[in-house]
């Protein structure tokens, strides 16, 4: 991984051919300004919608086992002077505006994306156990004060991002199932809490990179939350689930935490107090909040969230029925993509005459590009680890004209960048096109064409005698 990573910014026709190439010197003066303002935290929800505790907990829970519907009523109040666009109230589910996304470096707590499946839990602290279990020697119930002071105190900076970020520009090519975000479903934090690591290692887990039994299992996550999508299941079995690979959790510098800090202060409710998990590198959707259970299982969780949705399905999958056959077939979601978005101006509108500061931010790794007419941006990405988990937020001035087109792209080591169209899938998630001012593309072809169904290969005879042989009941699937 390195540490300077330089983004591009075109403007196809305004015929600009600047070749200017960061020296580093523009990096730290963008460094300075911009972690000038880092961080403050001063709203801290909880007030509720409804004052009177006394008829809400005998009213309340009877009128949701009736009907199977959640409530909502003890979630936090949102200010009014936030200026978060909300997508929904129920669940709550919010972004900022992409102006303000990239005044600061670490994203302060008011300005982070929220997305949340259900009501937000209001968890007393000293009652809360996180549980460890599953293909551990010793299970563990740890309190949040236990995991404060029995684990070493770990601060890393990671870039969430929502998979669904930027769905709006996949549902202008066709309609998609999901919360129609803009480009503002992403955030940086400066996380505090103890290693993943050290904790599953305090369970008894030890890995081996050289055994290939291991290499399959996953560590599965649960939230104390309910879910919309869960409702229907029996109470107790309705919360938020993930996975991530033992390898991930286990990797020294992988930096996955069980956070009780967002950008030096107790978590908010909204963002998972007591304890959330923190992966980075991985999309949002792994992060999980609340975080009530951990179970190292021989295989991916069979949980909603990781079986049922964030994941790319074919382009002829249109509906939930369709997508009914796919889901078996089409793997999970674990890393981010590629990224690149233009943040200012935020519309065509606010293309002027004249020079103008061209603002944005971009992830993954990095490096210089070039073409005839494009240029390398300054780029603002300070240092935060062994292993850079945070966005760069880049900025370049340019002169305009009425009628400039902004394209922005990034590209990370391994060559892979931002496709020129956008990639049509039926939940709309993983959306990185190269972002433009004034429109972001939508392209002509139609995605109506069913493909051929998938065949099943066999694996070669030996490969099968290998697998008949293992004995952790680890299902292989070809
Ligand atoms: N328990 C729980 N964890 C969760 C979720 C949730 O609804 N419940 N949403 C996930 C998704 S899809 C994302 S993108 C991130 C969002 O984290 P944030 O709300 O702190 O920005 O949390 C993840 N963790
Ligand atoms: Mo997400």
């Amino acid at each position: 991984m390195q540490r300077c990573i330089r983004g591009c910014l075109s403007e196809p026709d305004s015929g600009h051919h600047v070749e200017q190439v960061d020296d580093g010197k523009a990096e730290s003066r963008a460094e300075n300004r911009w972690l000038g303002g880092v961080v403050t935290c001063d709203w801290e929800p909880s007030a509720r919608f409804f004052s009177s505790d006394m008829i809400q907990p005998i009213f309340i829970p009877l009128l949701y086992l009736l009907s199977m519907e959640l409530s909502y009523v003890a979630d936090p109040s949102h200010p009014p002077s936030s200026s978060l666009i909300i997508h929904k109230d129920h669940p709550f589910n919010a972004e900022p505006p992409l102006p303000q996304l990239v005044e600061h470096y670490v994203t302060p707590e008011p300005t982070f994306f929220k997305r949340n499946h259900g009501p937000i839990p209001d968890i007393d602290k000293t009652k809360h156990r996180v549980e460890v279990k599953g293909l551990v020697a010793t299970n563990l119930s740890l309190g949040v004060e236990e995991l404060r002071s029995r684990f070493e105190k770990v601060d890393v900076v990671a870039t969430l991002e929502c998979a669904g970020n930027r769905r709006d520009h996949l549902d202008k090519v066709k309609k998609t199932k999901g919360v129609i975000w803009s480009a503002g479903a992403v955030g940086t934090a400066w996380w505090t809490g103890a290693r993943l690591r050290d904790v599953l290692m305090a369970a008894g887990v030890r890995t081996d990179p050289r055994n290939r039994v291991q290499a399959t299992w996953h560590v599965a996550f649960e939230g104390a939350d309910e879910c919309e999508e869960e409702k229907d299941k029996d109470v107790g079995k309705r919360g938020y689930g993930s996975s991530i690979p033992l390898e991930k959790a286990m990797d020294p510098l992988g930096d996955v935490l069980l956070a009780y800090e967002m950008n030096g202060k107790p978590l908010s409710r909204l963002h998972g107090y007591p304890i959330r998990v923190v992966v980075p590198g991985y999309i949002g959707a792994r992060s999980v909040k609340w975080l009530a259970r951990i179970t190292i299982q021989a295989e991916e969780s069979r949980a909603f969230f990781q079986q049922r949705d964030y994941k790319i399905l074919p382009p002829f999958v249109t509906s939930d029925e369709e997508a009914a056959e796919y889901w078996d077939r089409v793997p999970s979601i674990g890393e981010t993509n590629v990224q690149s978005v233009i943040c200012e101006p935020a519309s065509a509108e606010d293309v002027r005459p004249g020079m103008a500061t061209v603002r944005g931010y971009a992830f993954s790794d990095l490096s210089i590009d070039g073409g005839q007419t494009w240029r390398c941006a300054d780029l603002c990405q300070p240092s935060t680890g062994p292993r850079q988990w945070s966005w760069c937020l880049w900025q370049a001035r340019v002169r305009l004209e009425k009628d400039s087109r902004l394209v922005c792209r990034a590209v990370d080591l391994a060559g892979n960048t931002q496709p020129e169209e956008p990639m049509w899938n039926y939940r709309g998630v993983m959306s990185n096109a190269r972002f433009r001012i004034p429109d972001n593309k939508v392209p002509a072809q139609s995605y109506e064409k069913k493909g051929k169904k998938l065949t099943q290969t066999q694996p070669p005879v030996h490969i099968q005698a290998h697998l008949s042989d293992k004995k952790s009941g680890t299902k292989a699937n070809f």
